[in-house]
C-alpha cells in the first residue's frame, strides 16, 4: 500500500488528486514552481516542495527536480495529472528505474498510442473500426496521391507525432494534395520532430466521441460509456457530456464492448479515453489517450465512481472496485471549462480574483483551485475550474447548468462564463444538435471582432 503519492501537477487537477488520496488514507505531496508558492494545491497537500522557477519546462516538466522530491519526501509514486509528464514515456521510464511507481499507464502503452500510426494500428489489429485511408505510414507525394484517388477526396493528411490538431492539413481536390502533404510533413517535422504522415478520409461532419476505459493491467478491463466533447475551439474543448445525446443504449454497448475489450487484450492499466469521431451511425477510430482526462467528472457522475481512485488502487496492484455488471448510467452529465480568457477572442486574462463564490446545491460539482485573493499566474494554461451538473435527465443537468452559472462568482479577470450562458441559450444546445464545426461557425456568427 502507498502511504504517501506525489502529484506532478497544478491547479484543479492537482486537487482532485489530493483529494481522493485523502479519502484513501494516503499522504500527499504537492510540488510547485516560485509562481504557485501561495497556489491551493500547496495549501491542501500535506507537505510541498518547490520544484523550480515559474517556466513549466524547469518546474513542473523538470523531471529531476521531481524526482528529487520523491526522493527527499518519501513518496513512493507519482500521479501526473494532465498535461505536463502525464503522456511522456521517457518520464515513466525513468520513475520505474527509481524504484517509484508512475499511476498510469506503462511507458510501452504511452509509446505505442503516442504514435498515431501504430495506434491505429494497433486498435485496427484489435478490432476497433477505424477512418478508412493508407496503411501505415504514405512515404511520398506520388503514394499520397495515389490513396488520395483511392479513397476519394476530401482526404485529411495527418503527422504520426501530431495530435490536437497541429500537423493536420485536409485536401478538398487532388490539386490540393501536393501542398496539403508538404504542409502536414513540414508541421511534423518542425513541431515533433518527426514527418511522418499517414491519409484519412475527412469526415465532413462528424461528433467527437470518445469512450472511457478503464483496465487492471493483468487482462481485466471495462468501458464507462461516452462523452461527446464536439463543441470545441481550435481543439480546446469547451462544453463536454455524458451520456451522448446521440448515441443509443445499444450502439453504446457494442462499441463500449470493443474498446473493453481492445484495451483489456493488451494488458492495458488505468483510465484512457479512445476517440472516435461518430458520423452516420459509425464510429471511427482517431487517436487514444492514456491519461485521465480534464472532462472525467462527467463520466463520475453518471457512473458514481471515483476514477482517481481506481488509477491509484490499480497502480497498487489491487483490483478494479467494479466490473461492467456493476456500472449503470444513472441520469446525465455536463461539464463546462471555465477559463480566464477575454471574450471574444479568448485572449487569456491572468490577474488577481477580488471575489470567488463557487455554485453549489444538488447535482453541482465545482473543481477549482481559485479562491479569494488568488493571483492567476500567466505562466500556465487559461483553465481556472470546471463545473459539472449532473441531473435525472440532460433538460434537468441544462437547466441546473444555468442555476449554477448563475449563482458562481469570479470577479477581477474575464472569464468565459458569458460564453455559456449565451451557449445554453442556443436551440442547439439545448436540443444536442451540434458536431464538431457547431462552436466555430457560431462564434464567428455570434461573437466576431
Ligand atoms: C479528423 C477529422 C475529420 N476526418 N479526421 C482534429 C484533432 C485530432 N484529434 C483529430 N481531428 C480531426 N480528425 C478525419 N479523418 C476532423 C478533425 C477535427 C476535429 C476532431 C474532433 C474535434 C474537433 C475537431 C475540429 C476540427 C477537426
Amino acid at each position: 500500500m502507498f502511504d504517501k503519492i506525489l502529484i506532478a501537477n497544478r491547479g484543479e487537477i492537482a486537487l482532485r488528486v489530493i483529494r481522493a488520496a485523502r479519502e484513501m488514507g494516503i499522504k500527499s505531496v504537492a510540488v510547485h514552481s516560485t509562481a504557485d508558492a501561495d497556489a491551493m494545491h500547496v495549501r491542501m497537500a500535506d507537505e510541498s516542495v518547490c520544484i523550480g522557477p515559474p517556466s513549466s519546462i524547469n518546474s513542473y516538466l523538470s523531471i529531476p527536480a521531481i524526482i528529487s522530491a520523491c526522493e527527499i519526501t518519501g513518496a513512493q509514486a507519482i500521479h501526473p495529472g494532465y498535461g505536463f509528464l502525464s503522456e511522456n514515456a521517457n518520464f515513466v521510464q525513468i520513475v520505474e528505474d527509481h524504484g517509484l511507481t508512475f499511476i498510469g499507464p506503462t511507458a510501452q502503452h504511452i509509446r505505442t498510442m503516442g504514435d498515431k500510426i501504430t495506434a491505429k494500428d494497433t486498435m485496427k489489429e484489435l478490432g476497433v473500426p477505424c477512418v478508412p485511408g493508407s496503411d501505415g505510414g504514405v512515404p511520398d507525394l506520388e503514394t499520397a496521391q495515389k490513396i488520395g484517388a483511392d479513397i476519394g477526396y476530401p482526404v485529411i493528411i495527418k503527422a504520426t507525432a501530431g495530435g490536437g490538431g497541429k500537423g493536420m492539413k485536409v485536401a478538398n481536390t487532388a490539386a490540393d494534395m501536393e501542398m496539403a502533404f508538404r504542409t502536414a510533413r513540414a508541421e511534423g517535422k518542425s513541431n515533433f520532430g518527426n514527418d511522418e504522415v499517414y491519409i484519412e478520409k475527412y469526415l465532413t461532419t462528424p461528433r467527437h466521441i470518445e469512450i472511457q476505459v478503464f483496465g487492471d493491467g493483468k487482462g481485466k478491463a471495462v468501458h464507462l460509456g461516452e462523452r461527446d466533447c464536439s463543441l470545441q475551439r481550435r481543439h480546446q474543448k469547451v462544453f463536454e457530456e455524458a451520456p451522448g445525446p446521440s448515441i443509443s443504449p445499444e450502439e453504446r454497448a457494442k462499441i463500449g464492448k470493443i474498446c473493453a475489450d481492445a484495451v483489456a487484450n493488451i494488458n492495458y492499466i488505468g483510465a484512457g479515453t479512445i476517440e472516435f469521431l461518430y458520423e452516420n451511425g459509425e464510429f471511427f477510430f482517431i487517436e487514444m489517450n492514456t491519461r485521465l482526462q480534464v472532462e472525467h467528472p462527467v463520466t463520475e457522475a453518471i457512473f458514481g465512481v471515483d476514477l482517481v481512485r481506481e488509477q491509484i488502487r490499480v497502480a497498487e496492484g489491487l483490483p478494479m472496485s467494479f466490473s461492467q455488471d456493476d456500472l449503470t448510467i444513472n441520469g446525465h452529465a455536463i461539464e463546462v471549462r471555465i477559463n480566464a480568457e477575454k471574450l471574444p477572442n479568448f485572449a487569456p486574462c491572468p490577474g488577481r480574483i477580488t471575489q470567488y463564490h463557487a455554485p453549489g446545491g444538488l447535482g453541482v460539482r465545482m473543481d477549482s483551485a481559485l479562491y479569494d485573493g488568488y493571483s492567476i499566474p500567466p505562466y500556465y494554461d487559461s483553465l481556472i475550474g470546471k463545473l459539472i451538473v449532473h441531473g435525472r435527465d440532460r433538460n434537468e443537468a441544462i437547466a441546473r447548468l444555468s442555476r449554477a452559472l448563475g449563482e458562481l462568482i469570479v470577479d477581477g479577470v474575464d472569464t468565459t462564463v458569458p460564453l455559456f450562458h449565451a451557449l445554453l441559450a442556443e436551440a442547439d444546445v439545448q436540443s444536442g444538435n451540434y458536431n464538431i464545426h457547431w462552436l466555430e461557425r457560431w462564434l464567428d456568427d455570434n461573437l466576431a471582432s
